[in-house]
């Protein structure tokens, strides 16, 4: 049994965890088995490790806690790997994360959604479009910032890059037309590629 317990299936932002825990080369255990749809994360037990009642959650001998993105920034400076060990660039790192979440997450999820994966009656072209719409700018400030830079903190993959580039996977597995941005794509494709992004 290891310290660490990651909650969540892999098909859910629980990804963004078992990508980071692969990319530390951590042990851990998986509690898959959470049907988040179906009130398993709303019980008194799971409300316990992560009050917000969502996937992913952790729990290890320290901390109980949900959130992705802060999750893997836990790990990361558990584990002093991919994030750098300076006041600048940790803060950067924070940046990225909270950028990724407050002005890609929300769009870039409608696009999934309403472009690729609920029944196609459900699908509203209406929000396929506002989301396009709202990633314009964002996707633009990602692609200028990566014409110039490899990778987001820093001259290797951190976990800011983990962070944003699991956010830009929903677009990849909807077919969003990133070819205005074409720097997006080719990072979006380099962080992807990498083993530990192909969690199970
Ligand atoms: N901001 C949270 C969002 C977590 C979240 O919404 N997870 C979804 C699954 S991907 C969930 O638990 N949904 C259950 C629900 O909405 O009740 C994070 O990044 O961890």
């Amino acid at each position: 049994m290891s310290d660490l317990t990651i909650m969540g299936p892999a098909a859910s932002r629980a990804m963004r965890t078992l990508w980071m825990a692969g990319e530390l080369g951590i042990d851990f255990d998986h509690k898959a088995d959470i049907n988040f749809r179906g009130g398993d994360c709303r019980t008194p037990e799971y409300l316990a490790v992560n009050r917000a009642g969502r996937v992913p959650a952790i729990k290890d001998s320290a901390i109980s806690m949900g959130e992705s993105c802060a999750i893997n920034i836990y790990l990361a400076k558990k584990h002093k790997k991919l994030i750098p060990s300076d006041l600048v660039g940790e803060t950067k790192v924070l940046e990225w994360s909270f950028w990724v979440m407050t002005e890609v997450e929300k769009p870039m999820l409608n696009y999934l959604f309403h472009a690729a994966m609920l029944p196609e009656d459900q699908r509203k072209q209406e929000v396929v479009e506002q989301a396009v719409a709202d990633l314009a700018w964002p996707l633009e400030v990602l692609d200028t910032y990566l014409a110039k830079h490899r990778w987001l903190v820093g001259d290797d993959f951190s976990v800011a890059d983990l962070n944003v580039a699991a956010v830009l996977a929903w677009g990849k597995m909807s077919k969003f037309d990133f070819s205005a941005t074409p720097h997006v794509a080719e990072y979006m494709d380099r962080c992807l590629g990498r083993p530990a992004a192909k969690v199970r």
